[in-house]
């Protein structure tokens, strides 16, 4: 029987052949989670303030935000370690919160108490032979350096590569897997509403932002290559959100505004690291300029990047770090955006989806696992195949330990993955986000994202386990997916 599904991958179809495809000896499975969502004890033993404290302390006000607790695994994370080894995972991606280790941001003042932390989480996995893969940076910014203008401030790219070496002396012995940042675009705020940096120049701070980010980045890299990576032989990468759009209609302007979406929030990013030429893509590039000009401006908002700056950026990453969740239609903006401003330039609306799209607990999210496969099909074609990791895909549900919808979306996420890796895709891994419920940033604790449930009542923040987890767990085990495969009650 024929499996090339090249154009026709239809979930309906279920899954052709599974019962001989298997992922490959020395794949990667493994789970997510980011410090601030739950590691809680936000001012303990010398913890300096994130963005994400301040702004729910002092921007929002509120009195006990779920984060100052969350998951507590600050003092329970010997049990996070437990359940990782109850799902038999190969490696634990968590973040470092920047200011649990250095509290005002700057490298002068470290909190051992922070770096410890951290040694006693990772030592704890490796006694169990789980790979901690590190995230330097999952959006929570030091607040004395928001202060100074966060990642918009030039300077930033220092601070960030001094924070990194602290992180790289420490850890590189027992750390393998590195990610310099989560999410750039959402960092940057380019492709969110969310508001995950303060702002005051739209249009303007989230294109310094990116050029930023991938100078911190492609610094960190070059810094590792130099100094650690032969004493060492880990990897560094950085994972950006690709989810698979497609025009809502077939008219032009539909299609259009599709190409800006992949180019404005993907390709800004990918391009200057894995193309061949490196630099901005040329769309988004001639956009900009042509906007700014009209708005009376003098340079594009967008900066360019020197020759020195493409050099160092270009090939800056062992892996291509992916977190995919779900598939957007796409028509131009709806509506009259602030001028000048990122969505203003980029012009698209991405909230639609189909009815017949099974539908999680998140607006945002639906199941369409065919997007994946294809994500994975445009990133060959674009960047001639470039080694990719799944750091991040996942399901929200409602509470309850009973989530059908989860299991039914890792088998079928997880089949669509298998077929990419037949047309060729280098697959190095999978991770799922997340190991349990967590903090969902602004949504707080109603969005439950964990193959194990936390209840956020109880003072140690009780873990039980989903039926989904056994399910990750069976195919983990046997490297297939059976499809439909079901614990016994
Ligand atoms: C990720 N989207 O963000 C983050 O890395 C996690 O911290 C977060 O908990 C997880 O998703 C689930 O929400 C995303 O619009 C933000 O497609 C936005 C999107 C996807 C992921």
């Amino acid at each position: 029987m024929s499996i090339n599904t090249k154009k026709t991958f239809v979930l309906a179809q279920g899954f052709p052949n599974h019962k001989v495809r298997r992922f490959q000896d020395g794949f990667l499975f493994g789970t997510s989670t980011a410090a601030y969502q739950v590691e809680g004890a936000w001012n303990e033993d010398g913890k300096g303030e994130s963005f994400w404290d301040y702004r729910f302390h002092v921007l929002i006000n509120q009195t006990h935000p779920p984060g100052d607790v969350a998951c507590n695994s600050y003092h329970y994370y010997k049990r996070d370690v437990e359940m990782l080894r109850e799902l038999g995972v190969d490696v634990y991606r968590f973040s470092i919160s920047w200011p649990r280790i250095l509290p005002g941001g700057f490298r002068t003042i470290k909190n051992e108490a922070g770096l410890q932390y951290y040694d006693n989480l990772i030592d704890e996995l490796l006694k169990y032979n789980i790979q901690p893969m590190v995230t330097m940076y999952h959006f929570d910014t030091p607040m004395a350096l928001q202060h100074l203008g966060g990642w918009s401030n030039p300077s930033f790219v220092d601070w960030f590569v001094d924070y990194a070496r602290v992180l790289f002396d420490r850890y590189a012995s027992k750390v393998k897997y590195w990610t310099t940042l989560n999410q750039p675009d959402t960092t940057c705020e380019i492709n969110n509403k969310a508001n995950y940096v303060l702002k005051n120049a739209t249009g303007a701070t989230d294109y310094l932002c990116t050029k930023h980010v991938l100078l911190a980045h492609a610094r960190t890299y070059r810094m590792y290559e130099k100094k650690y990576k032969k004493k060492y032989g880990g990897s560094v990468g950085m994972s950006t959100a690709v989810n698979w759009v497609e025009p809502f209609t077939n008219s032009s302007e539909d299609v259009e505004a599709a190409e800006r979406y992949k180019e404005f929030t993907y390709g800004i990013f990918f391009d200057p690291i894995w193309s061949k030429n490196g630099d901005f893509p040329k769309l988004v590039k001639d956009r900009v300029a042509k906007k700014s000009k009209e708005q009376g401006l003098v340079r594009s908002r967008l900066p360019s990047l020197s020759k020195e700056e493409i050099k160092l950026i270009k090939g800056s990453s062992d892996f291509l770090g992916l977190n995919h969740y779900t598939t957007y239609l796409i028509t131009p903006s709806e509506i009259k955006h602030k001028v000048p401003s990122f969505i203003d330039d980029a012009n698209f609306n991405k909230k639609r989806t189909r009815d017949e799209w099974t539908k999680s607990h998140s607006s945002w999210l639906s199941m369409t696992p065919e997007g994946l496969y294809k994500v994975c099909l445009l990133l060959n074609k674009r960047y001639d195949y470039p080694p990719i990791l799944i750091t991040e895909n996942g399901w929200s549900t409602d509470t309850g330990l009973q989530d059908p919808s989860r299991s039914k979306y890792i088998q079928h996420y997880l089949n669509s993955l298998l077929l990419a890796i037949e047309e060729g895709t280098k697959v190095i891994g999978y991770i799922h986000w997340s190991l349990m419920d967590n903090v969902q940033w602004m949504e707080g604790t109603s969005e439950r994202f964990g193959l194990y449930e936390v209840d956020f009542d109880s003072p140690e923040r009780t873990r039980t386990a989903r039926e989904s987890s056994l399910v990750y767990k069976r195919i983990i085990q046997k490297r297939i997916i059976e499809e439909g495969w079901k614990p016994e009650k």
